[in-house]
């Protein structure tokens, strides 16, 4: 094939891609951006505008504008992915029994589909619970004032579970200028390992459990907040105010089942000195697990028990 074959082949092409001034000299190679024209090769090709235009209006364009379907429904909760089960009311049955992931089915060795959305949602939730912060303006609502352990932000707060279990200087201050002296009872909350499990359930559990302390006769200190928690910090503030019991409500780390998870943690006469066998943990406070308001009622028997007893962990009998 000959130069002149070749380039009436190439203009032709140009032609049918829509380029109307093409050069009257050879079209010999592209030329780089930017490079004057000026040279001995003739000036580079460049579609039109035009070209382009009809070229990817062609194409089908990715987002279509149609929403997806948001993952937390319920019907991909409990999402029956076997397909021609022998009898799928069995499967259906256990899916309603448990939180846990059954019945998902399979694509051959792989997740189905649904399966596997609903995985990457669900660890993208534990993950985002955890690193979330309580805002002031929430704290606010719920009149809620705050003090901070030694951890200066989340990232240290997760990467140093010994600055959690302390109370920074200024918290102490804080705590020593504002709460009541040896209350019977002192309620504590913190975030720790769960936004969501705070946002979400402190509503519910707050007014029944100071209501139920109250009425059950005991002295309640003032409640409060502590960003960046850990349990042991409760042993902190409880020899700080010295009360006789202490109950930490606090974010437990999330699960791939549920992210919104709260636990009472409860010490009698706690000193930095108490150990965990003198500990107790009422876990699973959600509304999935143990209701909020249920488990108010479990936390104030427990402290009447404590209170009676004056034990708590492994020296409370039960
Ligand atoms: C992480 C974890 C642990 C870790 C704690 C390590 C750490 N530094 O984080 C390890 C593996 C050591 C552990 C051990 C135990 N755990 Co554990 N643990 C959990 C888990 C998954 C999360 C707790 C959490 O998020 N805490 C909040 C964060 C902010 O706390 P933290 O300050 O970082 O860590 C403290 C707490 O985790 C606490 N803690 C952890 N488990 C337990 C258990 C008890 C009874 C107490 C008093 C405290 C406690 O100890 C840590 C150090 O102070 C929960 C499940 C849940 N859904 O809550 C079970 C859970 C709390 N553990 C449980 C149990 C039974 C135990 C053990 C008694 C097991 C055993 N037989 O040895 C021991 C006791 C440990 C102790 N401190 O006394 C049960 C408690 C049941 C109950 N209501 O009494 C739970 C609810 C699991 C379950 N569903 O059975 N645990």
């Amino acid at each position: 094939m000959d130069e002149q074959t070749i380039q009436s082949i190439v203009n032709s092409v140009l032609r049918e891609l829509g380029e109307k001034d093409l050069p009257s000299g050879q079209v010999t190679r592209i030329q780089p951006e930017g490079k004057s024209s000026q040279q001995n090769n003739p000036p580079a090709y460049k579609p039109s505008a035009a070209a382009g235009s009809q070229r990817s209006s062609e194409q089908k364009p990715a987002d279509t504008g149609e929403g997806l379907e948001d993952l937390s429904l319920d019907k991909f909760i409990h999402w029956n992915g076997i397909e021609n089960a022998h009898n799928a009311s069995v499967n259906d049955d256990m899916i309603k029994q448990t939180a846990a992931r059954v019945c998902q089915g399979r694509a051959g060795p792989r997740p189905r589909t649904i399966s596997l959305l609903r995985f990457l949602a669900d660890h993208s939730r534990s993950k985002d619970t955890v690193v979330k912060e309580v805002t002031p303006e929430w704290l606010e609502a719920h009149k809620l004032w705050e003090v901070q352990s030694c951890a200066t932000d989340k990232s240290e707060y997760l990467r140093r579970p010994d600055l959690g279990r302390k109370l920074s200087d200024e918290a102490k201050k804080i705590i020593g200028e504002r709460c009541k002296k040896s209350p019977q009872v002192q309620v504590v909350i913190s975030d720790g390992l769960s936004t969501d499990a705070i946002t979400n359930n402190l509503e519910e559990i707050i007014p029944p459990l100071m209501k139920g302390l109250e009425s059950a006769g005991f002295t309640v200190g003032t409640p409060f907040f502590l960003r960046y928690g850990r349990v042991k910090a409760q042993d902190e503030i409880g020899e700080l105010l010295q009360a006789e019991a202490n109950l930490l409500l606090i974010g437990e780390r999330p699960g791939l089942g549920q992210s919104e998870s709260l636990s009472c943690y409860c010490v009698y006469k706690p000193t930095q000195k108490t150990v965990e066998s003198d500990r107790m943990v009422i876990s699973n406070i959600h509304k999935g697990g143990t209701p909020p308001i249920e488990a108010a009622a479990v936390i104030v028997d427990l402290t009447r028990k404590m209170l009676e007893q004056k034990a708590s962990g492994l020296k409370l009998k039960r």
